[in-house]
């Protein structure tokens, strides 16, 4: 699981030349809401830029919580079936993660003239081959496709690959919200002496060793997304409430609300990151064990050996090194988050770079 092209200026770069106006976006849900959540918040994120959107997916049943406005019919992207009957194509075809649209659809895809731009959203990895994949062509020498050229779209943390999902505004929206009124109104509010930490994780998470590690604050701890509490019992001065699935903009609120984020997958690590607290990531296990290398990479970007224990945290976490859980200090680990992403922001986010792409755009620097 787990390919775009050169470098792009910010999204203060608007495309200078015609947009193509519809885009097709096909997601497979083969497990979890990873391959959902990327392809919601893209589609979403096109489709404020004035992109028309058709999101083709063959599993819709998380955006129910996900996304509930789409489901009150609030303008946004198109939702169709999978299965539904091929329609013609629009000017550019979005697979996400390797997924194979249906054959039929790729059949009209090589009969359209001109053919949609073709592209393989792909896995997001810290490693550095993810620069030499980012942008390589491959031509369909057989299959409906035939004649057809596939992009591969590599997401990444250098100018050099397909950037990250970063809507316009995002950070300054993070900076203007209150957490106060959000979270009384929903009945999450910490009291004055506690620190507030969410926990979203695969079940093979040391959920145990988490909470001994909280233990010495007194702290909030907010289960995402069906987390398990510890099986032992809590520990002084851990509080626990269970949270409901929320939608994705709440699940951001939430992340930019605590004060520490366990994280799990590819999202919502990515959310942690521009919610700019400390943020604990477990990786989703592969059984060839390339998360370990994921994770390295990951900890090699952001500098992690300058926060004293943190890479350490990390792979404990993710089960590569035995040994207690143990917080790095939280001054140090926050300066760490906004100078990683004092970088990020230099690069052109992911839906900016597809559009440049698309457009046929000459990058442009800012
Ligand atoms: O659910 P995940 O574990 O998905 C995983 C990963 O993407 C992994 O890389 C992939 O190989 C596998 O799926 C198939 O974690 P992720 O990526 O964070 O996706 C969860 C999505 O759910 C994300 O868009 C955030 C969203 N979410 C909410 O909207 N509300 C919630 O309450 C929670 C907890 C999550």
């Amino acid at each position: 699981r787990g390919r775009g092209s050169a470098r792009h200026g910010g999204n203060h770069c608007a495309a200078r030349t015609i947009r193509p106006v519809l885009w097709d976006l096909f997601c497979r849900v083969i497990d979890n809401h990873g391959d959902l959540g990327v392809c919601w918040r893209l589609a979403r994120d096109l489709h404020a830029r004035g992109v028309a959107v058709r999101l083709w997916v063959d599993d819709a049943s998380a955006l129910a919580w996900m996304a509930p406005g789409a489901m009150r019919g609030e303008p946004g992207p198109t939702v169709l079936d999978w299965h539904a009957p091929v329609q013609p194509p629009g000017d550019v075809v979005i697979e996400a993660f390797g997924c194979d649209p249906p054959p039929a659809f790729v059949e009209a895809m090589a009969r359209r003239r001109p053919p949609p731009r073709w592209i393989n959203l792909e896995y997001l990895s810290a490693e550095a081959w993810v620069e030499r994949a980012h942008g390589l062509p491959s031509p369909q020498g057989s299959g409906p496709g035939r004649g057809l050229v596939k992009h591969f779209h590599f997401p990444g943390y250098t100018p050099a690959t397909g950037g990250l999902l970063r809507e316009p505004g995002l950070l300054e929206a993070r900076r203007a919200f209150d957490r106060g009124p959000w979270l009384t109104a929903r009945g999450w509010t910490p009291s004055p002496d506690e620190r507030l930490v969410s926990l979203f994780c695969y079940p093979q998470a040391p959920v145990d060793a988490l909470a001994a590690a909280l233990a010495g604050q007194p702290t909030l701890l907010l289960l995402c997304g069906g987390a398990r509490e510890p099986a032992t019992p809590w520990p002084a001065g851990l509080r626990c409430l269970r949270m409901p699935w929320l939608a994705q903009d709440d699940y951001d609120r939430l992340l930019w609300s605590c004060d520490l984020n366990v994280v799990r997958g590819e999202d919502s690590a990515v959310r942690a990151l521009w919610a700019g607290a400390p943020f604990v990531w477990q990786l989703y296990p592969q059984d060839d064990g390339v998360h370990a290398l994921k994770l390295d990479a990951f900890a090699d970007r952001f500098g992690a050996a300058r926060v004293p224990g943190l890479a350490s945290l990390w792979r404990r976490w993710n089960g590569l090194e035995a040994g207690p859980l143990e917080l790095p200090p939280a001054g140090p680990w926050r300066e760490r988050c906004t100078a990683f992403i004092a970088g990020l922001v230099q690069q052109a986010d992911l839906t900016t770079q597809l559009l440049a792409g698309a457009s046929g755009e000459t990058p442009a620097t800012c």
